[in-house]
């Protein structure tokens, strides 16, 4: 039968990862075509992305799968970390390097914005938590520290539809990541003319809201682009091959981890407000009702300090010491921004529980431990907020970096005291291609669950495969809730 080629384009925060998949015969196989590092660059105090060598990174792909494949892939399609945007001018150029969301600016005017629209207002507005991270935070920062950009803008673009402008689609944006922005309405049907308006962001900024999975355009080669969801988590669920109304709790692991339930609708009640839930939107139009925590950030930035590389041998010898016996709240702001994240636990244990890690085993043995934890916390609550709709002793499907992880998963599963069905470790690549062959026609979205069940290995963790004990979380969790609490 006909073969059909979807080229991934994953964009990370530490690398652009470029990922072909091929559909035979009900099937998607994937290989990784290419990678290249980047890094968040310190422009003058300011963090921005080096939008010139991810663009770069993003041409070579595409020639390297048309080189591959002998000819050019059938579509692509795009999907980044979310929050992030550019801002295109009146000629439609860009005017100036994509600021990452990890730079400083938003802590000097987050109050102030929660003066103009409480937070509360926000939430209700959009069904997004309000975070600093959040775009709403970050342009009405730019737009405090440079107000004349009012008048330079023409248009604000999430960074994964400018990814695919630059490479010839219409200057329109996905309804998943127009969700992260914060300010858009739950669902993201429209912008919110109010937290616009609140914010002091121009409305006419704002790009059309266009359905997922659907045909952006075409590249300057004339290869079909496709919006697969340009939000790397909303991939990542798409990789579920879930339906609209499957409620299934799921874990996106990466640099952050993504603990939340598939629902239909968003869910906008006090419980939910109150238990930092945000309801970001699907690949195909649902929601994904979720916490975004810090994930194996933690860890990233442990390893730069001890230069340490290899996440295999660290993780082995986590697996070799003692526990620590104490977690730490991976949200904690203090661990936020880059810089010797040893020191940094080190330094929280020590003022809360007057215990230390021992070197990077134990360092490393506490970050899954407390990961576990975290996401034992939110699997609760979620549970509490949606209620009868998730069954309670259904499992947790984990996909992403984790999935790769010897200790995570089984330690989530003792954490939660629930079935952990570990998926794949390219979930954001394998959804992308999914919504693409979607998109193309090449899969009936109503088979999508099959195909993905044919195409990934699915391997389920008990909480007994862990090597600390559902109790021992219990003993944790409960040190933990007394510092956080009091
Ligand atoms: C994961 C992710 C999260 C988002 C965070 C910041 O890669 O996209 O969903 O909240 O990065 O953009």
């Amino acid at each position: 039968g006909a073969e059909h080629h979807a080229l991934a384009l994953d964009l990370g925060s530490s690398s652009v990862r470029a990922v072909l998949g091929s559909y035979r015969q009900g099937v998607v196989s994937t290989e990784e075509v290419y990678r290249l590092r980047h890094q968040v660059v310190d422009d003058r105090g300011t963090l921005t992305w080096d939008l010139e060598s991810i663009m770069d990174g993003v041409r070579r792909s595409i020639v390297e799968a048309t080189r591959r494949l002998g000819r050019a892939p059938d579509s692509i399609g795009i999907d980044t970390w979310g929050v992030d945007y550019g801002l295109l001018d009146a000629n439609g150029s860009l005017l100036r390097a994509p600021r990452a969301y990890r730079d400083g600016r938003m802590s000097r005017w987050a109050a102030d914005l929660d003066q103009a629209i409480a937070p509360e207002t926000i939430w209700r507005e959009t069904g997004i938590l309000p975070q600093q991270i959040n775009t709403v935070y970050q342009l009405y920062a730019d737009l405090r520290e440079e107000p004349g950009l009012v008048d330079r803008v023409d248009r604000f673009l999430p960074l994964p539809d400018l990814v695919a402008y630059l490479l010839g689609a219409p200057a329109e944006t996905g309804r998943a990541i127009a969700s992260t922005t914060g300010l858009a309405s739950p669902g993201a049907q429209c912008w919110s003319a109010h937290v616009l308006e609140a914010a002091g962001i121009p409305e006419r900024w704002m790009p059309p809201l266009v359905d997922d999975a659907t045909v952006a355009g075409k590249t300057s080669e004339g290869i079909t682009i496709v919006r697969p969801g340009g939000h790397d988590t909303a991939c990542a669920v798409h990789a579920l091959g879930l339906t609209n109304d499957d409620v299934h709790l799921f874990i996106s692991s990466g640099s952050w981890s993504l603990i939340g339930v598939t629902v239909p609708d968003p869910v906008l009640d006090e419980a939910t407000l109150r238990s930092g839930l945000t309801n970001e939107v699907r690949t195909d139009g649902g929601i994904r009702l979720l916490r975004n925590l810090t994930g194996f950030w933690l860890l990233q930035e442990c390893q730069r300090s001890w230069n340490e590389p290899d996440t295999g041998v660290l993780v082995k010898a986590a697996g070799e010491c003692a526990s620590p016996g104490v977690v730490i709240d991976p949200d904690d702001a203090l661990f936020a921004t880059p810089g010797d994240m040893p020191g940094k636990i080190a330094h929280w244990c020590r003022d809360h529980y007057r215990v230390v890690p021992e070197g990077p085993a134990q360092t490393v043995r506490l970050i899954l431990e407390s990961l576990a934890c975290a996401h034992a916390a939110y699997a609760q609550g979620l549970q509490n907020v949606v209620g009868d709709l998730l069954d309670p002793a259904s499992p947790i499907h984990l996909v992403g970096g984790g999935a790769r992880n010897s200790l995570l998963p089984a330690m989530t599963a003792a954490a939660c005291n629930r079935r952990v069905v570990v998926s794949t470790p390219e979930a954001s690549a394998l959804g992308n291609i999914l919504a693409q062959l979607e998109a193309t026609g090449a899969v009936d979205p109503a088979s999508r669950g099959e195909v993905l069940r044919r195409s990934v290995h699915l391997v389920d963790v008990e909480p007994s495969d862990s090597i600390v004990q559902p109790d021992a979380f219990d003993v944790m969790r409960e040190r933990l809730l007394n510092i956080t609490a009091g």
